[in-house]
């Protein structure tokens, strides 16, 4: 086993500052609420690590943040993202499985920063990177249109964007990186123009909505894995608008023309399947941004949980 079976790190994160939309930090309230971690718990007999309490993290967050290297609020996303590195790995070196509720995609600068450093003192290993995402939060701050740092996460975990300064994530290490060859993404749909050059410079593979019709997404979780390569520790990092709007309406980039949740809960049971999980993330649930009416939010957060759900056994008979 790569972590002890049936011990869970929890993080709850609270965050929205890596893009403009207020709600996101939300969400990690919204699915303890209905029931995610007693759930863990009580039916997937999870024993649980960390504190039920969702971190705001208002005490790193400065009064004055300006934009640099045209990256908004980079100073409370490096210092938000670099306590949740330290949280990620305090658990994923006591050989837990973690799960990270988020908060928008910045936070796995954190978590897969945190897991990455973790499993290489641990195991002396590499980990992989499962990336399902409508978008490949891959942009740079230079060929970033938006400066949203949520939209540039992969850049700096991979060394594509780098920074001396320890308040713009020059705090991130060696130890801290992945590899660009076990990076693997799914459900693409929504991609930059500098950022599919970036994804063909790199030979980065990358599984699009295109593939998943052609394929079917049996196949394509097949060739994902494949291209990991068995027994190599995983990191799951799911963003909620890798599904179709019709199933998660509430996100703050929603996309059309994406995963159904089936395809999304496929997609994680062949993840747990592997015996190689180590890390889940979920973000980009906004229950505040709920179309027409809060049905959505309900449905989205119902989403989430059955994701998360899927990726730590629920579908094992
Ligand atoms: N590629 C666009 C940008 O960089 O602003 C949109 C990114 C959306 C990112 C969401 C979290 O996945
Ligand atoms: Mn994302
Ligand atoms: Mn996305
Ligand atoms: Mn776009």
């Amino acid at each position: 086993f790569l972590t002890h079976p049936g011990d869970l790190g929890v993080v709850a994160v609270g965050f929205s500052g890596g893009q403009c939309k207020p709600g996101v930090d939300a969400a990690p309230s919204a699915l303890i609420e209905s029931g995610l971690l007693t759930q863990l718990r009580e039916e997937l007999g999870y024993n649980l690590h960390g504190d039920d309490t969702v971190h705001l993290y208002t005490d790193l967050v400065p009064e004055s943040d300006p934009p640099h290297r045209n990256m908004k609020n980079p100073r409370a996303v490096s210092a938000v993202t670099r306590r949740i590195a330290d949280q990620v790995y305090s658990h994923a070196k006591e050989g837990r499985l973690v799960l990270t509720l988020g908060g928008d995609h910045s936070i796995a600068i954190g978590t897969i920063g945190g897991t990455a450093k973790a499993i290489r003192e641990r195991l002396g290993r590499e980990i992989a990177v499962i990336w399902v995402d409508a978008h490949a939060d891959i942009n740079t701050p230079e060929t970033s249109g938006s400066g949203n740092i949520h939209g540039m996460p992969v850049a700096f975990l991979t060394g594509l964007a780098t920074e001396k300064n320890e308040d713009f994530f020059g705090w991130l290490q060696e130890d801290n990186l992945i590899s660009v060859k076990k990076l693997v993404y799914i459900g693409l749909r929504d991609v930059d123009p500098g950022e599919k050059r970036i994804l063909r410079e790199n030979g980065i593979k990358a599984f699009s909505m295109f593939d998943i019709d052609r394929h079917g997404i049996g196949r394509v979780m097949e060739m994902a894995l494949a291209h990991i390569g068995s027994d190599t520790p995983i990191h799951l990092s799911f963003d909620v608008d890798a599904l179709d709007p019709m199933w998660a309406p509430s996100t703050g980039t929603p996309v059309r023309g994406g995963l159904t949740l089936r395809e999304g809960d496929y997609i994680c049971e062949c993840v747990h399947e592997t015996g190689s999980l180590v890390a889940v993330d979920l973000v980009e649930v906004n229950p505040s941004l709920a179309p027409a009416n809060d049905i959505g939010a309900h449905e989205t957060v119902r989403a989430g949980c059955s994701l998360v759900r899927c990726s730590l056994g629920e579908s094992l008979l």
